[in-house]
């Protein structure tokens, strides 16, 4: 073969390499929607999306999202590991609190509702793999719609009081939280969460219950976490142990799940995976229509009013923007905060559907800092398919 040829012929094969890179790199669309909820239902749960029922993954469905505090019994649950702990005994439950204390604790359920201030917060729980069936190629993990999140009213006690009446050693830098629940092979290590020390606010609390009862068994019973802002993965459920540390042990959660790029966009290419990663933490600005559901038909010239729930790390919604021309035009929903700031912003925009066909309705919320939400195509990909906030849509049809 002459030289150049030889150039042409590879020149043509970069070429091709080039155009298949494109082709695979990241994408992200609308979440997957309307899935089927299950005709069976667990113990306290409504029948909900069921992705596995060993360890239980239950997501709720759209029409959750119209309310401001989502009903226990339509609170979505996951679990990583498939060993929960069937059976939990209130009256004989402890905690340990260990580690890098002045004085190691074993505190029962009965002490910690006795003996320490009982104080309350409104917060949004959502998982950071919400809305993952948005990102394609497919990211590793359970593929959500956008129903992996809720919002309720969590009574405990704070963990400031708690690790206080232990006494942090100076050396202290990291709390360390550990569940009830097992793995079931040995090489998986139990569900432990880690935080640093200064991520510890007066809102962190170790919660008994929510929404006025006691947490649902699925939900942690009869003790969890809750860090309001935080994405849910550090709110450990069927809470054991608490561990003070000056080091961060290198622990799987910790180490692989939950973790995105440590770059400006948090991004990277399915074939170009980025290191070094970090954890999520807060949570970026995000809305979901509750209200109308896609597919479903409205009867023209009729009086349609739109709802939905728009939430951030706490910073505060300050508008939601509601769009039924593809994004070219927005104009503002009407609000209903109430309930603190790191609760559901509840919204509703009322619209008379004047022409006949497909009617799309685009969500965007904004907060205090003007972050607002992006259309899903400007989404970045991440491996895990974490902290999607792409604008959300609703189609329906017009008769
Ligand atoms: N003990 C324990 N706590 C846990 C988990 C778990 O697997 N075990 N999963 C975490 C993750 S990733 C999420 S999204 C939330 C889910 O909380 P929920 O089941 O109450 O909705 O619990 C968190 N706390
Ligand atoms: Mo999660």
């Amino acid at each position: 073969m002459q030289r150049r040829e030889f150039l042409k012929s590879s020149l043509v094969a970069s070429a091709a390499v080039l155009g298949s890179t494109a082709l695979s790199a990241g994408e992200t669309t609308q979440p997957i929607d309307g899935r089927k909820v299950s005709k069976m239902a667990f113990p306290e749960k409504k029948p909900l999306i069921t992705y596995s029922d060993r360890p239980p993954l239950l997501e709720s469905p759209r029409s959750v999202f119209t309310q401001g505090l989502t009903p226990n019994d339509e609170f979505f649950v996951r679990w990583h590991l498939p060993e929960i702990p069937l059976h939990n005994d209130p009256d004989n439950y402890t905690i340990k609190v260990n580690g890098l204390v002045e004085k190691e604790l074993e505190i029962s359920l009965k002490e910690l509702k006795t003996e320490f201030e009982q104080v309350e917060v409104t917060a949004v729980l959502q998982c950071g793999g919400n809305s993952r069936s948005a990102f394609h190629p497919i990211a590793g993990g359970i593929q959500w719609g956008s129903g992996a999140m809720g919002c309720a009213k969590w009574k405990g006690v704070r963990l400031r009081d708690v690790l206080n009446r232990a006494g942090m050693k100076k050396e202290a830098h990291f709390i360390g939280f550990n569940g009830k629940d097992n793995a079931a092979y040995y090489e998986t290590p139990n569900f432990v969460r880690e935080i640093e020390t200064h991520e510890l606010d007066d809102h962190v609390i170790l919660a008994y219950e929510m929404n006025g009862e006691d947490l649902p068994y699925l939900n942690g019973y009869p003790l969890r976490l809750v860090m309001p802002g935080y994405y849910s993965d550090s709110w450990v459920k069927m809470l054991s142990n608490i561990t003070v540390t000056d080091k961060y042990k290198s622990l799987f959660f910790m180490d692989v799940a939950y973790r995105i790029p440590d770059n400006e966009c948090e991004c990277e290419e399915p074939d170009n995976k980025f290191k070094p990663t970090k954890p999520i933490t807060h949570m970026n600005v995000k809305s979901v229509i509750g209200y109308p559901e896609n597919g479903m038909k409205v009867y023209h010239n009729s009086h349609l009013v739109v709802r939905g729930v728009a939430f951030d790390d706490g910073t505060g919604i300050r508008d939601v923007m509601i769009s039924t021309d593809e994004g070219k035009t927005w104009e503002k929903a009407l609000l209903k905060q109430g309930n603190g700031r790191y609760s559901y912003t509840e919204f509703r925009y009322a619209f008379k559907p004047n022409k006949y066909g497909k009617l799309s309705f685009m969500a965007k919320a904004i907060n205090r800092l003007g972050e607002e939400q992006p259309f899903a195509k400007d989404i970045k990909w991440n491996h895990g398919g974490y902290k999607y906030n792409g604008i959300d849509v609703v189609t329906v049809e017009v008769v």
